[in-house]
């Protein structure tokens, strides 16, 4: 009896164990249903339904523009229009930051992606995923006309140290400058490119430096013939900027590198691009991988 009640016990406690397991088992995989990553709402999903992105911009013309009534332009901004557009978000809002606050802000969810010009750098890389490059630019130097300082390269800055640099905070030219083994209280990190030009006519630094392009924009509204620009800088490379997103937004950046490739191909890009100074062709010359993988 005992034998078979216990078996008839155990063949009920097993039944009923295995009811309770498949029970929470199935309740378990519903659940998992409902939030699974298929369910999870994507980066992509929620910029769809709120009709924009919002972008960290830096203000420095050619890459990216705040107008006086408040619109925001530039080549970085217009490629990541026409690129969010045919993504299905219609628009975007724009924050200025430092280059140094950019990849944090991303990081801390204060911005969508980054499309202010930055340059694809193997230390960047590390913290955040690029789309495929879009703008590229050769470095320079604004200085007083003729060259006095004799100011060529960031080794000449590091070893004259009667040369004081100004250049945007946590930019390539920074880094640059301090890796040349300038002294930090001879690169002086200015809010935004007007101040370098302003500060170079009082002699407050000698030197300005930005990727050409923003360099030869600010000479021309600056119309001052006691400055002058002399690019390439030496021993620098041509650097290629891209859109940032965050690590955890593989599929967002996936989505918009394939509109990327698609604009590329279709001449839209060049058109984009090419009216701001910038070269379509220069940017096909170079992939993501090589400057990621670039011995800066
Ligand atoms: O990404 C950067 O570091 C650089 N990009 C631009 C467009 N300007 C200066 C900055 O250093």
């Amino acid at each position: 009896m005992n034998g078979l009640n216990l078996a008839r016990r155990d063949l009920l406690r097993t039944a009923a164990a295995s009811a309770a397991l498949l029970t929470s088992g199935f309740a378990a995989i519903t659940l998992d249903a409902i939030s699974s990553p298929a369910h999870a709402e994507t980066t992509l999903d929620r910029l769809r339904k709120q009709g924009y992105a919002r972008i960290a911009i830096a203000n420095e013309l050619p890459f990216t523009e705040v107008k006086p009534d408040g619109k925001v332009s530039g080549a970085a901004v217009e490629v990541a229009r026409a690129v969010l557009k045919k993504l299905g978000i219609p628009d975007v809002v724009a924050s200025v930051s430092e280059y140094g606050a950019m990849i944090p802000g991303l990081q801390a969810g204060r911005f969508d992606l980054v499309a202010a010009g930055l340059f694809i750098k193997p230390d960047r890389c590390a913290a955040v995923l690029f789309s495929e490059p879009d703008l590229c630019d050769s470095e320079g130097f604004i200085i007083k006309k003729g060259n006095p300082l004799k100011v060529e390269s960031f080794a000449d800055i590091a070893k004259n140290p009667k040369v004081r640099m100004g250049t945007p905070g946590g930019g390539t030219e920074e880094k640059l400058a301090l890796e040349a083994g300038t002294p930090r209280d001879r690169v002086i990190v200015l809010p935004d490119a007007q101040s370098g030009i302003t500060m170079l006519q009082d002699g407050r630094i000698d030197v300005y430096a930005l990727p050409a392009l923003s360099l030869r924009s600010l000479l021309q509204k600056a119309k001052d013939p006691s400055l002058e620009l002399f690019t390439p800088v030496k021993g620098t490379p041509i650097y290629c900027a891209g859109a940032a997103f965050r690590k955890s937004d593989a599929k967002f950046r996936d989505a918009y590198d394939k509109v990327l490739a698609e604009l590329k191909k279709d001449g839209e890009f060049k058109k984009i691009i090419e009216p701001w100074g910038f070269s379509a062709e220069t940017t096909a010359m170079v992939t993501r991988k090589e400057l990621c993988n670039r011995k800066s």
